[in-house]
């Protein structure tokens, strides 16, 4: 079974990108199983090595939008990419906005090791 901590990664790292291309999203959420069933609506991936991303857990404690403590800033800002579905795209040909920024994320972490199990926002 897919643990939250693999699935934080199946969605949301790609340290090696991304490619600079338009398509970046239509591609990225289709290869990483995020368009069956549904298109989902927004989804973030990190530019950065995973060991950096998980070290957020060790970072800034704050509390996340539903009141549990568990989530933590990123001290630095980091590459992302946000994906955002069309309001034209209609499943199953998804079709996604792909939007290159810089900011700090909030995951939240769980588990023992502490690692980020969600993808909260970014700031
Ligand atoms: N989400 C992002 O990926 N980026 C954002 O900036 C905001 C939201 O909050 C529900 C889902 O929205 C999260 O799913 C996250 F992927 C996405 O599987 P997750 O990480 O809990």
């Amino acid at each position: 079974k897919e643990s939250w901590a693999m699935m934080f990664q199946r969605q949301h790292m790609d340290p090696d990108g991304p490619s600079n291309d338009s398509n970046y999203c239509n591609q990225m959420m289709r290869r990483r199983l995020m368009t069956e069933g549904l298109c989902k609506p927004v989804n973030t991936f990190i530019h950065e090595p995973l060991v950096d991303v998980q070290a957020i857990c060790l970072q800034g404690n704050i509390i996340c939008k539903n009141g549990k403590p568990n989530c933590h800033k990123s001290s630095s800002s980091m590459k992302i990419t946000d994906c955002r579905v069309k309001s034209s795209s209609k499943y199953p040909d998804c079709d996604y906005h792909t939007s290159h920024k810089e900011r700090h994320i909030i995951v939240v972490c769980g588990g023992n090791p502490y690692v980020p199990a969600h993808f909260h926002a970014s700031v």
